[in-house]
C-alpha cells in the first residue's frame, strides 16, 4: 500500500495537492501492474492498471492494493467493482472506503459477494489524506481550500503600504507553481489584486497532460473596486471570476463546489481573505514560505492559523523554510 501512496503522487511533485487514488497489482510479492487516476474524468486506477496489464494468466493467486475503494457506480467510467470481477482478481486490500454515498461500502460488497477476499482499512489516515480535497468535498459539500502564502523570518506577510515587496526565493516559487498545476482555482481578495496585479497561472512546468487547464483565477471583490485590465482576461490564463467575498466564507465555497464544481482552489492572500477562512474554520492545508534572508520589523502580520491545524513538516526550499499544516479529516 505504500507503494500505492508513492504511485498515485507520480508526476505532481513532493506535496501533491491533489492526486487522488493508486492501484496495485501483486502475485507472490512481485509486482504485475500499477495504475492512478491523476485526471478528473479520465480513467480510475483500476481501469488504468488494467488497460496497461499484459498477459500474465488468471488472477485468482494476485493481490490487488487499491487506495480506495473500488467504485460500483456507473459515473464519468463504468464500475471498477465490475471490471476486478471480471478479471477474476483473488484478494483486494482497500485502504479505506469510499466516502462517495454511491459507493460507500457497496464496490466492497459487491466484490465479496462475487467470492474475492476483501481487507478493508490499511493506512486508513495516509489514504484518506492523499485524497484530502476529495474528503472535504464529500464529507462537507464544499470546494477544499488550501491557504498559502510567504512570510518574512519575523512573521509579515506585507509591508502594509503601497510598496509590494518579494518575499520568497526561486525555489519556492517553482514549487508554487507545481502546486497551481493542481488546482482548480486560484484565489486572491481585491486588494492583493489591485496591488499585486498577480498572473494567478500555471508557468514553467511542464503541462504535457493535454487534458489539463489552466485554473480559474477568483478575485474576491464585493464592492467592485478591482481594476481589471483587458489583457489580464484572455492569454495564457485561466478564467477571470469577480466574486463577491464580502458573504460568508463557507457558503460562498459550497456555491464554488455544487454550483461552479471546483474541487479545490488555493487562496493566495491577502491577509483579510485569509483571516476570514481561518476565522470561518475552512482551511484544511496551509502551506507558508517563510524566507530567512528578510526581516521588515512591521507590516502586515501573517494570519494566525484556526485552531486543529497540525504541522506536518517543515522542509528547506532554498533561502524558504516550507512549514505544512493540515486538518484532521473525517
Ligand atoms: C475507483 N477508482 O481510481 C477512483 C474512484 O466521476 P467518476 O466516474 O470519475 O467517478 C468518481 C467517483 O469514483 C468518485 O466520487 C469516487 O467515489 C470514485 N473514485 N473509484 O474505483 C478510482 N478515483
Ligand atoms: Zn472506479
Amino acid at each position: 500500500m505504500r507503494r500505492c501512496l508513492v504511485l498515485a503522487e507520480q508526476g505532481r511533485g513532493k506535496v501533491s495537492p491533489n492526486p487522488m487514488v493508486g492501484a496495485v497489482l501483486v502475485r507472490d510479492g512481485l509486482v504485475l501492474g500499477e495504475g492512478w487516476h491523476d485526471v478528473f474524468g479520465g480513467a480510475h486506477a483500476e481501469r488504468m492498471l488494467f488497460d496497461q496489464l499484459g498477459d500474465v494468466g488468471p488472477l485468482s493467486d494476485c493481490i490487488l492494493y487499491v487506495s480506495l475503494e473500488p467504485c460500483s457506480h456507473f459515473g464519468k467510467t463504468p464500475p471498477c467493482a465490475n471490471l476486478i470481477v471480471e478479471r477474476g482478481v483473488g484478494t483486494v486490500v482497500v485502504g479505506v472506503l469510499d466516502p462517495n454515498p454511491k459507493v460507500s461500502g457497496n464496490g466492497v460488497s459487491l466484490l465479496r459477494e462475487a467470492g474475492i477476499d476483501v481487507v478493508v482499512g490499511v493506512l486508513e489516515d495516509e489514504c484518506r489524506r492523499l485524497n484530502w480535497s476529495f474528503w472535504v468535498n464529500q464529507r462537507l459539500g464544499r470546494t477544499a481550500v488550501l491557504a498559502k502564502w510567504a512570510e518574512t523570518w519575523d512573521g509579515f506577510i506585507g509591508s502594509g503600504t503601497s510598496e509590494r515587496v518579494k518575499i520568497s526565493g526561486a525555489e519556492a516559487g517553482a514549487w508554487v507553481m507545481t502546486m497551481r498545476k493542481g488546482m482548480d482555482g486560484i484565489v486572491v481578495g481585491v486588494n492583493t489584486w489591485n496591488l499585486d496585479r498577480p498572473q494567478l497561472n500555471v508557468r514553467g512546468v511542464d503541462r504535457a497532460n493535454g487534458v489539463w487547464k489552466q485554473p480559474v483565477r477568483i478575485i474576491l471583490d464585493g464592492h467592485g473596486r478591482g481594476v481589471y485590465q483587458p489583457e489580464e482576461e484572455s492569454g495564457d490564463l485561466g478564467p477571470l471570476w469577480v466574486v463577491d467575498g464580502h458573504r460568508d466564507m463557507a457558503d460562498l465555497l459550497r456555491w464554488l463546489y455544487a454550483e461552479k464544481g471546483l474541487g479545490v482552489v488555493m487562496v493566495e492572500g491577502g491577509a483579510q481573505v485569509l483571516s476570514a477562512l481561518f476565522e470561518a474554520g475552512t482551511v484544511d492545508q496551509v502551506h507558508v514560505l517563510r524566507n530567512k534572508n528578510r526581516v521588515l520589523g512591521e507590516g502586515v502580520r501573517s494570519p494566525k492559523l484556526s485552531a486543529g491545524m497540525e504541522l506536518r513538516w517543515l522542509e528547506d526550499l532554498g533561502d524558504d523554510e516550507h512549514g505544512y499544516w493540515e486538518r484532521e479529516l473525517l
